[in-house]
């Protein structure tokens, strides 16, 4: 397995759409591994391919509390098939956006479907930190940050916090 390098705002990766996985290979299996790792590393509770430079619609989740089971996810493809109506608010912080946290509202509950690593398809109901972390995540595969829901104001300001946190290394 190995700890990928995690790409951070502004990449233009970032804002790309990714590919939905047409066969799932070694190599597609091999990405989730080292994607998982990748996220205990940071340390984070999800993470998106198109995150470490991988433009394919994967993504890896763990809500899991200190106190619990690790209970690592692996998803690929990944849709929203549901969501309520009624919505929450979350403060949300990104790998790819460090050190900045905002409010974001979403979905309070979701139904999500998607193929695991062996290809099955699956039906997950999410709420709490699972609703939010997924949506976070298939937001990335969209080319979308949580900062693209936040006031122009304010994602302008991190933004330009990160361009000068970059300049300075
Ligand atoms: O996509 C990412 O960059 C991962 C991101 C997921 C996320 C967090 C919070 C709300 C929505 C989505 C993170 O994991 S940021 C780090 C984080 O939240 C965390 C880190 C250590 C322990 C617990 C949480
Ligand atoms: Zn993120």
């Amino acid at each position: 397995m190995a700890i990928l390098d995690i790409l951070t705002a502004p990449d233009p990766v970032l804002k790309k759409k990714a590919d939905p996985v047409e066969e799932i290979t070694d190599e597609i299996r091999t990405l989730l591994d080292d994607m998982l790792e990748t996220m205990y590393d940071a340390p984070g509770v999800g993470l998106a391919a198109p995150q470490v430079g991988v433009l394919k619609r994967v993504i890896v989740v763990d809500v899991a509390g200190d106190d619990e089971d690790p209970a690592p996810m692996k998803m690929i493809n990944p849709e929203v098939v549901w969501s309520s109506d009624e919505t929450d608010l979350y403060e949300e912080g990104c790998l790819s956006v460090p050190e900045s946290f905002s409010e974001v509202e979403r979905p309070e509950r979701v139904r999500i479907k998607y193929q695991d690593e062996t290809g099955e398809l699956c039906e997950i109901d999410a709420d709490g930190l699972l609703s939010t972390c997924v949506q976070h995540e298939i937001d990335h595969l969209d080319g979308t940050l949580f900062i693209d829901h936040i006031s122009r104001i304010k994602r302008s300001m991190i933004l330009r916090k990160l361009t000068k946190m970059k300049k300075a290394g």
